[in-house]
């Protein structure tokens, strides 16, 4: 059996979001831009496409979001437009990013930095959830921007995006959340709150890789990226991705269809999931389920290296992570166990476990199996393990 538990990395395109793309590939596959009937037989698709983006987000029409390659693209514009318009012009000198953002929010924090400016890495607490008050207790005139994301992607945790927007409305800073693990787990209203940019990417709700978005406040403004044919109102120009644009708007009007199923079947199996592995001895989770996303388990197994895990996991046919895809390779300790001070051995053992609207009670079943299996084997050869002293849980007792 072959069990696929690492939707927070990519998830598998809907065959419905499919079947929406393949005619844009061989028959609709004029430039949208073009003078001729093969350009207009591609406008219907987008306009739609377009507007089940809007709704998705709940975004008004008079506000923009534009189609980008990647929730990294997305990421690293908008910091490093607030760095050309804000810092480099000596208008502001500070913004702040929390600890556990993802590599491209982090990356391209610590490129700002090196051109001079002051970046503020929020911490997290014990739950894995950055401090509000950390936020307010930084905050200065000179801070331009604050970028937290939505939900963490390595343990699912949901941050408080709402009481921060409202503390850079208070302040007058601009403020932008990745959003890329939200969309298809909680709702997300951009009208509810004060949110000046949103990145998400298709590819985490089950639509195609390569399509990531921006939506950007009315009134707000962003150095355009891609200088070129004014394509996306002048900010992103470059020959439109019919079939990625098309992809992404199926895919989100299913994601927030899908979205009571997520957060209650899918939620539940994923707890009851959680309470088995959770009977392992020395075993444990960081974030508490009511503070996370309904799919994800980022749980450690004391004396089990994270990597031989997955090498047993994988020999099984399943396929999970040690954390973010874009870090595994780096054979690093896993970045928010670290952040919460879990002890260095602690945090080479953790586990990410993230469920889709495709995951069956069968697969977790056998997951389960072959996960206490695999426990009993790595620990049975662990030096770590073997020798630890008593009381060594320090830094990660938080069992939910
Ligand atoms: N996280 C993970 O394994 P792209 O692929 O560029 O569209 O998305 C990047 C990205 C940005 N923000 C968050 C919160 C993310 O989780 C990701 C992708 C994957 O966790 C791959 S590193």
């Amino acid at each position: 059996m072959n069990v696929y538990l690492d939707n927070n990395a990519t998830t598998m395109v809907d065959p419905q979001v499919f079947a929406e793309m393949e005619p844009y590939f061989v028959q609709k596959y004029g430039n949208p831009n073009s003078l001729h009937l093969f350009a207009s037989d591609t406008h219907p698709g987008i306009k739609t496409a377009m507007e089940k983006i809007y709704a998705g987000i709940n975004a008004p029409r008079s506000d923009s979001v534009i189609i980008t390659s990647c929730a990294t693209e997305s990421n690293n514009w908008v910091l490093k437009s607030i760095y050309f318009d804000y810092i480099l012009t000596g208008r502001k000198n500070h913004i702040m990013v929390s600890e556990v953002e993802h590599p491209s929010v982090i990356a391209t924090a610590k490129w700002i930095e090196s051109r001079g400016c002051r970046v503020t890495y929020l911490p997290i607490n014990q739950e894995g959830i950055v401090d509000v008050q950390s936020v307010r207790d930084n905050i200065t005139d000179k801070t331009a921007l604050v970028s937290v994301m939505w939900a963490n992607n390595e343990t699912g945790a949901i941050f408080p995006v709402e009481e921060i927007g409202d503390i850079c409305e208070e302040y007058g800073v601009l403020f932008h959340t990745d959003a890329v693990q939200a969309i298809g787990k909680v709702p997300v209203n951009i009208q509810t709150f004060n949110v000046d940019y949103l990145t998400f990417s298709a590819h985490k709700f089950h639509g195609p890789k390569g399509v990531g978005a921006l939506y950007m406040k009315k009134g707000k403004e962003l150095t355009p990226l891609l200088h070129g044919g004014s394509q996306m109102g002048g900010y992103r120009s470059g020959t439109l991705n019919v079939a990625g644009i098309v992809g992404m708007g199926k895919a989100i009007e299913t994601a927030v269809d899908a979205l009571d199923f997520e957060m209650t079947e899918i939620k539940e199996m994923r707890d009851n999931f959680e309470d088995e592995l959770l009977k392992i001895e020395d075993t444990f989770v960081v974030t508490p389920r009511n503070k996370r996303t309904p799919n994800t388990i980022l749980i450690s197994f004391r004396g089990v290296e994270g990597e031989s895990m997955l090498w047993d996991l994988n020999r099984a046919g399943i396929g999970a992570s040690t954390g973010s895809a874009c870090a595994s390779e780096e054979l690093e300790a896993n970045s928010v166990m670290e952040a919460i001070g879990a002890a260095e051995d602690l945090a080479h053992t953790a586990i990410r476990f993230s469920l889709s609207r495709y995951t069956t009670q069968e697969e977790l079943d056998y997951t389960l199996k072959v996960v206490k299996e695999a426990v009993v084997r790595l620990r049975s050869i662990s030096c770590s393990y073997a020798y630890a002293p008593e009381g060594h849980k320090s830094g990660l007792n938080t069992q939910h």
